[in-house]
């Protein structure tokens, strides 16, 4: 609670992330054998690496690791984003970054809305990876406009949640009661409808032209399409999923294993098949049947800097030049050794990556530098030589353009790869959202220096 009697953002947050946990369990229950896989190398993991639970318990993250997720949703129009904003802000999660999915065939561009600020992240860090369907890149222009006519006329957010998040920009925050109406009412919005609000004709026109237009433009609302726990060893689930009677996809998206885990490896287990009625001319219902929702695993290494971040891209880019995954996973086992054997030129320990300036770290005093005294020195990489300091990488929150396409595509079926002409337009996202996105660059910088200046203050006399 604030000093206006108010429940924090950060409070709100866990309470919408669990329900939407809770929800997504009893909709899709393989996410649910999931939470448990991951739950168990977790902890076999921790058992078995005490070096790890150190760095984790020192970050104060130990406590989130179980509590993490992503979730993504899709959006039909201008008009569903910037009131999602509106939505999520309540939350205290801002729009962080800009990708462009067209490259890779997929008709959207997306944000992803999370907490920013050390604090926020380590009492929750849950985000909505969010896209807008980009109805542009329709051809058809009969059918683009019937798109947008059923877009046009749906509500996604019930007349309470639209109620309680003008009262919370009204007041500057909601109230213990209001704050749980505002959580059940937001879950409608991310609700599974098995009734579309389109018939099976239109359905498939949709489908033709694109299989994700079906799956925005057929329903009443953003259905949540995945949520997303996060693991300490992705392989490990990965190899265990299929005793478990789930379908991994064929590949671990993103950078190789690696003693020092980079941004964000992902997997997912294909979207499953599944019933929804549809309405037909006279009014009754047929059956048919949809394929969206899945469930994704991730594992979150330390956020790169600009200059690590090319590095990243252009060894990622060298891999893919030499061989592409195949969707059908037959070439899996070569391209994670190619990936591998490319990534060597990316440095593999914390103090290499750190000379390099390639990630971002969060500094703190060390016994040593806590029984230091006022120092007088400016050289703070001295101090850092010195064991006065330790330095702990600070984590990846965001996404990557690359990786989120494998994700899509990976649960589009087979054939779905289309060509789009690349056409990333962040500036029309951003007028449609409402506001411009944040830097995910300048976030971490802050973090690291906001770390560098706690430890200068501890040390007295050290100037900057
Ligand atoms: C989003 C796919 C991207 C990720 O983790 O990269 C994503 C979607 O399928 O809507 O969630
Ligand atoms: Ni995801």
């Amino acid at each position: 609670m604030d000093n206006r009697g108010f429940i924090t953002p950060d409070h709100i947050r866990s309470a919408f992330s669990a329900a939407m946990s809770a929800m997504y369990r009893t909709e899709v229950p393989a996410y649910g054998t999931l939470m448990d896989l991951v739950a168990s190398v977790n902890d076999e993991t921790l058992r078995s690496d005490p070096a790890l639970r150190l760095r984790l318990e020192a970050m104060d993250s130990l406590d989130r690791i179980s509590e993490e997720r992503h979730g993504a949703i899709r959006l039909g129009t201008p008009a569903e984003l910037s009131m999602m904003r509106r939505v999520f802000a309540v939350m205290g999660m801002v729009p962080v970054g800009y990708y462009d999915l067209s490259p890779a065939g997929v008709p959207v561009h997306s944000t992803a809305f999370r907490p920013v600020g050390a604090e926020a992240l380590s009492r929750n860090p849950f985000r909505v990876f969010t896209s807008l369907l980009r109805i542009d890149l329709i051809d058809d222009e009969t059918l683009r406009a019937e798109a947008e006519r059923i877009l046009s006329e749906r509500r996604i957010f019930t007349g309470t949640a639209v109620a309680l998040t003008e009262k919370a920009e009204r007041q500057g925050g909601l109230h213990e009661d209001d704050a749980d109406r505002f959580v059940a009412e937001i879950l409608e919005t991310f609700r599974w409808h098995d009734q579309a609000c389109v018939s099976l004709d239109m359905y498939n026109s949709l489908h033709q032209a694109h299989r994700l237009i079906a799956d925005v433009v057929s329903f009443r609302g953003p259905h949540i399409n995945h949520l997303t726990p996060r693991t300490l060893d992705i392989d490990a689930v990965q190899v265990g999923m299929p005793a478990h009677g789930i379908a991994p996809k064929a590949i671990v998206e993103g950078p190789p294993s690696r003693l020092c885990p980079i941004l964000l490896r992902q997997t997912s287990f294909k979207a499953l098949d599944e019933v929804v009625s549809f309405k037909s001319g006279d009014g009754a219902w047929v059956a048919g049947s949809h394929t969206a929702r899945f469930g994704e695993i991730e594992q979150r290494g330390i956020a790169l800097t600009p200059k690590g971040r090319v590095l990243y891209d252009s060894l990622l880019e060298a891999t893919r030049a030499i061989i592409r995954p195949g969707a059908d996973g037959s070439n899996a086992a070569d391209y994670a050794q190619t990936l591998s054997q490319t990534f060597e030129a990316f440095p593999d320990t914390w103090e290499s990556i750190r000379a390099a300036n390639l990630g971002y770290f969060r500094y703190s005093l060390t016994e040593r530098g806590r029984h230091a005294g006022s120092v007088m020195t400016d050289d703070f990489k001295h101090l850092v030589a010195e064991g006065f300091f330790r330095f702990d990488p600070i984590v990846y929150e965001d996404f990557l353009p690359v990786s989120a396409a494998g994700i899509f595509q990976s649960n589009l079926g087979d054939g779905a790869i289309q060509e789009f002409v690349a056409s990333p337009n962040q500036k029309r996202f951003e007028s449609d959202l409402g506001v411009g996105v944040l830097s995910e660059f300048e976030h971490y910088a802050a973090i690291e220096q906001a770390s560098i200046e706690t430890c200068r203050q501890a040390l007295g006399g050290l100037r900057a």
